[in-house]
């Protein structure tokens, strides 16, 4: 049975710098035009954060309105809103993207369920935070991807489940090698595969030059990939990536060198079930 693969583009993120790599999206323009050429080069899927207009991290509802509105008059890509945010932001403001009904309502959002180092930080999601959150994508008709840093939050997405706040089969994503937490081993990947409930989906998202050959693995695995400028910002060793577009290139050539076929926009509403 085909098995395309959904490539995400994790575009803007909250912790790339345009001081790390001037080829960083920040307006919706930006982001927009970006997002119309991962669209070309494979991707199904964007994973978003907005900024300010001087770069810093932000989940404010009307620059994600104005994202969204400017993705979606150029592109039929889907819209996946974080609800992570950036380290230290309240849980009001992390939801930002949530607020959003009608036709700016995003097509996913992410739910991180359980606390990880983050580097030098805390990424902080105690669990009346996650039940909150997930409540408040349920509300809002979304499906979530599970966003799990470490192998436990598997469980605990589980336990979201027999709570009634995450339907399954769920959409998971392995967020690997981010310093302090679960590294980029193949080990760990097969792992968090073995442990996920029946019939689930899930996607790989490796951080820096792990990225690349993670998405490999998840071809011959059966998975899906995400790629972009939130978790690496090279497309070689030392060659910064002229945008996510390349990145998401990249991923499409492996991808199809493995024996992929890449989701469009509507086969991955299927493959995800969203709503
Ligand atoms: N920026 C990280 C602290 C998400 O988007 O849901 C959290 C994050 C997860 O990026
Ligand atoms: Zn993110």
């Amino acid at each position: 049975m085909s098995n395309p693969m959904v490539i995400t583009a994790a575009m803007v993120g909250a912790e790339t710098t345009r001081e790390q790599t001037p080829h960083l999206p920040i307006t919706a323009e930006e982001i927009a035009e970006d997002a119309v050429r991962c669209r070309e080069a494979g991707a199904a899927m964007v994973h978003l954060h907005v900024r300010t207009p001087d770069g810093k991290p932000s989940q404010d509802a009307e620059l994600f309105r104005a994202a969204i509105r400017a993705i979606r008059k150029r592109t039929d890509i889907l819209v996946q809103v974080s609800t992570g945010g950036a380290v230290g932001m309240s849980v009001d403001e992390r939801c930002g993207g949530l607020t959003l009904t009608g036709a700016d309502r995003p097509d996913m959002a992410t739910l991180t369920t359980g606390t990880v180092n983050f580097g030098e930080e805390v990424f902080w999601n105690p669990r009346p935070l996650v039940r909150d959150i997930a409540k408040r994508i349920k509300e809002l008709g979304l499906k979530p991807e599970l966003e799990c840093f470490d192998v436990g939050m598997i469980d605990e997405a589980n336990t979201l489940a027999k709570e009634g706040l995450v339907q399954q089969p769920a959409h998971y994503d392995f967020v690997l090698g981010v310093p302090g937490a679960l590294a980029a081993r193949e080990a760990a990947l097969d792992f968090m595969i073995s442990s996920l409930p029946e019939g689930s989906t899930w996607t790989v998202a490796a951080v820096g030059r792990h990225q690349l050959p993670f998405v490999d693995l998840a071809a011959v695995k059966g998975g899906n990939a995400r790629v972009g400028l939130e978790d690496n910002i090279y497309v070689s060793k030392g060659v910064l990536a002229k945008g996510n577009w390349e990145l998401v290139a990249e991923a499409a050539k492996r991808a199809k060198a493995k024996g992929r076929t890449l989701a469009t926009p509507e086969e991955a509403r299927k493959l995800l079930r969203l709503a």
